[in-house]
């Protein structure tokens, strides 16, 4: 797509793009990337709201697969406190809180490589109950089948988290006890359960900017792009094989960031885990370049996050507003209200993939 052609109107959702097409966004000069993404930003979004989430490990380290950023991998010496399944009063206690600081989605993670059939009737406990107290849920428990996909549907699950983490080419070197193929048909499972997706990478592990495009490339040309896309970058934890990475210049974050923006335009780009070692300006360039969503909390599943009191001054000082989560009149959460001057139309659904 050309800068002109991006400009005239609203931009179409595609799901063909090339790599050498998203190499091309990489080399623009960085103010007519942000441009570009900023305009496509406006047509879908209010470039002033920003939806918050809140995270909660609910079955912490011990896990058998050996991602070699992760602190919860069974397979590395690191300082993680490992704890078993979360008991439901628990997650509800986490899931008050998160709600009654701002967040409209809740989403629990498991350190698993896929739910066990003895954990499911738990998990679903937890789906149905979060969901009871008004927000949307979200969950990351590893692989699924199509059937746990289709319960977690059932129970009210509205989003499932399943990274695809970096490019087909640079999984070797960060994964082995799982492949892309298995990732994508996880996505795909959920897709037909008619859950939304949360997929998206991590940036700073060493990879190419041909890894970060091939990264984005995957997930544009999904068949319905993931309603929300997570940009991480590599918080290095100490132990695992990533330890002395993280390094990364800032505007190769933020031209990721507003690439994700203009290929997957009605899509929730979330700045992900890593923004503790932002500052501001770097988060306000996020926002800029089409960031809009966030983790909140003082805790990501197990590394820190932003302090609370840091993140409502930033979001006070750029003139930024929380999506806020609303009841029906049954009490029962019927997900994220949109800020007013949005476009309802065209935001974030499967009709105009
Ligand atoms: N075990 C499940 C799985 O991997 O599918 C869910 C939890 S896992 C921790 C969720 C995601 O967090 C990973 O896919 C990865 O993208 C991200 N993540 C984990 N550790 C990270 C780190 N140190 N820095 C940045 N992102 C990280
Ligand atoms: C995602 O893409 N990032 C979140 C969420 N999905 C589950 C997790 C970030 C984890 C950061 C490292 C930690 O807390 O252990
Ligand atoms: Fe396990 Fe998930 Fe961590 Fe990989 S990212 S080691 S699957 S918890």
């Amino acid at each position: 797509m050309s800068l002109q052609n991006s400009l005239d109107g609203d931009s179409p959702v595609r799901h063909d793009w090339d790599s050498v097409e998203i190499l091309r966004l990489y080399e623009l000069p960085l103010n007519d990337l942000l441009f570009q993404a900023q305009t496509i930003h406006r047509q879908y979004f209010d470039p002033n709201s920003v939806q918050v989430s809140t995270l909660l490990s609910v079955k912490t380290g011990a896990c058998p697969e050996d991602c070699k950023y992760c602190a919860q991998s069974g397979h590395y010496q690191t300082e993680l406190e490992k704890e078993k399944l979360l008991a439901i009063e628990q997650v509800l206690e986490a899931a008050k809180e998160a709600k009654e600081n701002g967040a409209s989605r809740f989403c629990m993670g498991a350190a698993w490589r896929c739910p066990l059939e003895k954990d499911m009737p738990a998990i679903l406990q937890m789906v149905t109950q979060v969901k009871e107290m008004g927000m949307e849920t979200c969950m990351t428990l590893g692989m699924l089948t199509g059937a746990q996909a289709r319960e977690l549907a059932e129970a009210g699950l509205d989003y499932y988290n399943h990274n695809l983490d970096t490019s087909p080419e640079y999984y070797k070197e960060v994964v082995t006890t799982r492949g892309y193929q298995d990732r994508l048909d996880t996505l795909a499972h959920v897709r037909n359960a008619e859950l939304k997706i949360c997929s998206g990478g991590i940036l700073g592990m060493g990879e190419s900017r041909e890894d970060r495009a091939g990264l984005l490339q995957q997930l544009a040309n999904l068949p319905i792009h993931p309603e929300s896309v997570p940009i991480n970058l590599l918080i290095p934890m100490p132990g695992t094989p990533f330890e002395t990475l993280g390094e990364l210049d800032p505007f190769e974050f933020v031209r990721t960031v507003a690439i994700a923006r203009v290929i997957m335009p009605a899509s929730y780009v979330r700045l992900s885990a890593g923004r503790e070692s932002m500052n501001d300006q770097m988060q306000a360039l996020c926002f800029f370049a089409g960031a809009n969503s966030i983790f909140s909390g003082e805790k990501l599943l197990t590394a820190p996050n932003r302090e609370p009191k840091s993140d409502d001054n930033l979001f006070q000082r750029l003139g930024l507003s929380f999506i806020q989560a609303q009841k029906d009149e049954s009490g029962k959460g019927t997900g994220a209200r949109f800020h007013d001057a949005m476009k309802p139309a065209t935001v974030g659904s499967t009709e105009i993939n």
